[in-house]
Order: structure tokens, then sequence, then C-alpha cells
């Protein structure tokens, strides 16, 4: 095996590899420590100093997970699940950013990821069927594989507004939050976002600072997070559960360890709905979202029903009816895209040091030295300016770095095109370029993303071990192959509500990203079907050379 954790310089000679795994997260973690024990010389490279990939940057006030805690582990070794405890069901960023060290230790990683490292360009090299990476500092890679664990929310939307380099305060986007504490106190601050990741920070910061104006767009349904502590009987509890977890969690509709037991909604009388929803309310999780029934994804009278429900709940929170009118979605359906977890976050605009602006009809115009500008010339003063505005998702991280395959064909033309892949592990002209939280898999969004993940890279593991057993030194997906996955993917999205209603998951978020559901909708169960098939099959439609 090469050893990998010399440090580079450029003019060396290039780095040979097996595969180089780009990210150091969920993902690349397993990739890397997969590959390694099958003998593969491998490295995984990260831009950050340290291992986490989102819960490395995502560190801004208020981060946690909406997934529980103990179903975002891996489940590939008992032990080392077991030897981990969680605090609390949904717990922060800093005990998260603990975890995935916990990981990158005790499998002993570090030695094979180069960290403070951004891969700026890989190009396939006919010639030679391989790979040559180079990084921004001129370090170059050649490599048989690459394989993208480089996250589905990486690549942040920072320079969202005209002017913002003229703001005289502190400006920050939620994903590059710095590490060190940033004292709130005392100051006006501005949040513009209010999805997943607004929310998380507008909770958490209303209560310390001077003075909070939220500029709300488009209001989000909410879902109260219900988190209780963890001690020693709780964590024993669900440790007692992994051999379940691991068998149920790959097969469900999201990869969440529970799914629709519900029977067809139709059938169900008024009163047993209303119980259902009621259970799922306070259960506190995404369950009301994901596992009520499927229906509420593609019947616009279950939407219409679930999402007044909804409503009607953060009516009896909201007492004032201009919040009301302001806060509560009213133009498209519960879950027609990411639903946030909450934990008093409604509540915060009834303080009066918080103040909720409405940009809709009055659209933020730029950034002025002294804060906000409206369309309308209004000024908002403020000290300190929060973009939690998301990413550019899904096809965002790649699409960064300059991905060359046959012919110099360049993936992020082709995906400012038209955002197509073979069921988001590979793509059809870049041969050996494998990718993991791609576009059109599950875990482009619709997952809980450790499940996917696994499965994804498992799947990537098999079909390198495949390869070399048969002596193959090329896979690549035709354009067959992708066509109808495309095609499959389509017909299943477009049947749904999701499609209809603007978010990152459409690409909507974006200008002129082309619009299709990034995610795989036909649950996470039925891809790795599909994925398993493949493998069992001899991978039709793959060329193996
Ligand atoms: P999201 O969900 O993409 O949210 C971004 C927010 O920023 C959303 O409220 C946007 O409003 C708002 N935004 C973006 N640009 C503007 C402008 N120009 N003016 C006003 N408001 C704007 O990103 P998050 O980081 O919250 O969450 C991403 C995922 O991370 C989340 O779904 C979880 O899976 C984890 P809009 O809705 O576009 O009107």
């Amino acid at each position: 095996m090469a050893q990998t954790n010399s440090s580079p310089t450029a003019g060396q000679e290039p780095l040979r590899l097996d595969a180089a795994v780009i990210g150091a997260g969920v993902a690349g973690l397993y990739q890397l420590h997969q590959l390694r024990q099958q003998g593969f010389a491998v490295r995984a490279f990260d831009t950050a100093s340290n291992v986490g990939g989102t819960w490395y940057w995502n560190r801004y006030p208020g981060a946690k997970f909406d997934s529980e805690s103990y179903i975002y582990q891996y489940l590939f070794d008992e032990k080392l699940y077991k030897d981990w405890s969680w605090s609390e069901r949904f717990p922060g960023q800093p005990e998260i950013e603990r975890w995935m060290n916990y990981i990158a230790d005790r499998l002993d990683l570090r030695k094979d990821i180069q960290f403070s490292t951004t891969i700026a360009s890989a190009h396939y090299q006919e010639a030679t069927g391989r790979w040559t990476l180079t990084t921004s500092t001129g370090q170059v890679i050649d490599t048989q594989f690459v394989i993208s664990c480089c996250g589905m929310l990486s690549a942040p939307l920072e320079r969202v507004f005209p002017g913002q380099e003229t703001f005289k305060g502190r400006i920050f986007h939620t994903s590059r939050w710095p590490k060190e504490e940033i004292d709130f106190t005392g100051k006006r601050v501005g949040v513009v976002g209010t999805g997943a990741t607004g929310i998380q920070v507008i909770q958490t910061i209303a209560s310390k600072v001077g003075h909070l104006k939220v500029f709300v767009r488009t209001p989000q349904y909410i879902t109260p997070m219900a988190n209780p502590h963890y001690g020693e009987a709780e964590q024993a509890a669900y440790k007692q559960r992994f051999e379940e977890l691991r068998q149920n969690l790959p097969n469900t509709f999201s990869g969440f360890e529970y799914d629709f037991e519900n029977g067809p909604w139709a059938e169900l009388s008024p009163e047993r709905r209303l119980e259902i929803l009621e259970a799922n309310w306070k259960f506190g999780s995404l369950k009301l979202w994901l596992a009520t029934c499927p229906e509420l994804f593609t019947d616009p009278e279950v939407s219409e029903e679930i999402s007044e429900f909804v409503r009607k709940k953060m009516r009896e929170r909201l007492k004032d009816p201009a919040l009301c009118d302001l806060l509560i979605p009213t133009d498209y359906g519960y879950g027609t895209h990411r639903v946030p977890l909450e934990s008093g976050y409604l509540e915060v605009y009834h303080r009066p040091n918080v103040e909720a602006v409405s940009v809709k009809k009055n659209p933020i115009a730029e950034v002025v030295p002294q804060g906000i500008k409206l369309a309308d010339c209004t000024i908002h003063e403020v000290d300190v300016l929060i973009l939690a505005t998301g990413f550019d998702a899904g096809s965002g991280a790649l699409s960064r770095i300059d991905v060359r395959g046959r012919g110099g064909r360049s993936l992020a033309e082709e995906w400012r095109r038209d955002i197509r892949t073979a069921l988001g592990l590979m793509v059809h002209g870049y041969p050996n370029l494998f990718t993991t939280a791609a576009p059109l898999a599950p875990s482009a969004a619709l997952c809980n993303m450790t499940t996917c993940l696994q499965q994804q890279t498992e799947w990537i593991t098999s079909c390198l071990v495949n390869m070399r057993s048969k002596g193959a030194k090329l896979m690549e997906a035709s354009k067959e192959v992708q066509d109808d996955w495309v095609l499959h993917h389509d017909e299943i999205a477009n049947a749904t509500l999701v499609t209809k209603t603007d978010s990152w998951y459409m690409g909507s978020n974006v200008d002129g990203k082309p619009r299709r559901l990034l995610s795989y909708i036909g649950g996470v169960g039925q891809y790795k079907q599909k994925c398993d098939a493949l493998t069992s099959q001899g991978y039709p439609g793959f060329s193996m050379q």
C-alpha cells in the first residue's frame, strides 16, 4: 500500500494512487476505511483542516441534527457503534464533530487523509485510463479511481447580494462560520434565510443579541423537535436495537427508523387520521413528514389536509395575526421541501427584541455599508449580517471542481445544461469516477444521510473489488443506462408535488440551474434493491474492461 501521509509540495513527482477520495465527511471516512481494508492505495483529500465534512463547516450557533443521533451512526461495526454514546436524541454540532473525530481515531484514518487540500481539477486521461488530479497548490495526483464524497450541501451560496463587500460590520455565511466564539451582546443582527439552518440560528441567538431582524421571503412549515437527554438507560436501550436498525434502516422509504405503516390514507376515518397526525406531531421528529403516508407527496387533497393540520398548530402558537400571515405558508404543501425541526422558533417572534421583515414583495436589493437595503430603498441598519442562504445542492460541490471526462468534456458545463447521472453513482463519459450524495440518488436529499452514504460507498467498494477480481481497469456507465435512470427518476419525481414547489430540492435556488428533482424519490429501499441488482447481475449497462 502507498504511504500517503507525506506533506505535498508543487513540483514533486505525482502521487500515484489506486483511489482518490474527495472529502473526509461521513461518506469519505467510510470510503477510505473500506478501500484501505481491501488493500487499495487510497488517500482522502479535504479542504478542511480536520474531519467532519458538513459537521466541520456548519458550526453556526444552534447547528444540530434533524436525524436521531443513534441512526446517524455507521452500522457496519457493532463495537464502533456501541462504544460511542450520545447525550441526547438530537445533539448539536460540537458533539457530532467529536463523534466524527472518534471515528477517524478509532479507524486510524488520519494518516491517509490530506487536510487543508482543495482538489481544483480532475482530468481523465484517455491514453492511460487514469485520472490526473491537481490541488489548488499545484500538487498532482495520478489515480485510477476518483470517488467524490464531497457532500450534497457543501457548496455554499455566499455571494448572494450586490454590495456585500461594502458592509462595514461582520458578515457570515452559516456554513463558513468561524471557530471562535462570536459575541452578539448588544449587537443589531440581521439574518437572511429561514430554511432549516436559519431556523436553528434564529432560535439560538434571539436571546443573546441586542436586536434581531429576520428577513423572511418564504415562510416554512415547522415541526417541533422532542429532544430528550440520554442517560445510561436510554443509551443502553438504543444500543440494544443495533441489529434491528442495521437490518431496517436501508430498507425504509427515507433511511430513518420509521416507515409508512398506516395503510391507504383514504381508507382511514377522519378520527383515525387525526390520531395519527397528533401522534406523529408529538413524536417530535421528521416522522410526520416522512412516515405519515406516501399520499402526502402525491395527492393534493392529502397534502392540503396535512398542511392545514400543521398550519393550525402554528396558528395556536403564533398569536399575532400579522405574524401568522408572515410566517405560515399557504402557497405550497407541507413536506414538498425539507421540513425543519425547531425548538421555540415561532415564539422567538414574540420577543420585544425580534422583528420579522417580509422581503417577498419588497425584496432585498443590496447590502450597503450600514445594512440591508430593500427594493423600496428602506435601509435596515445592522452590525452583523448572517446569511443562512443555503447551497448549490447536489451538483454544486463537484461542479466547482474542473472535472473533465472523455474528450475533455466538462461536468460543470454538462450539468449546467442538464443534470444527469446513472443512479447518482456514475456519469456517462467519466469512466472510473464514482459519486456519492450526487444528483438522482436518495442521498442527494431525501435520506438519513449516513444510511444512504453507507449503502453507496459499500456499493462502490464492492464494484472496485469486483473489477480487480476480473482484472478490469475501467468502468463506465453507458448513455443508455443513464438515460433509462433519468427517465425512471423523472417519472417518479414528476408524479409528486415536490416538483411543483420551488426549493433547493429542485435547484430553483440557484439562477440558471436546470430544474429537476435532485433526489431520487422512489425510496431508499427501492434504490438499494436496484443497486444490488446491478451488482448481482454483473453491472448491466456499465462497461467493465
Ligand atoms: P435553504 O433551505 O436553501 O434556505 C435558504 C434560505 O435563504 C431560504 O429561506 C431562502 O428563501 C433564503 N434566501 C436565499 N436567497 C435569498 C434572497 N436573495 N432573499 C431573501 N431570502 C433568501 O438552506 P439551509 O441552509 O437553511 O438548509 C439547507 C439544508 O441543510 C436543509 O434543507 C437541511 O437539509 C440541511 P426562499 O425559500 O428561497 O424564498
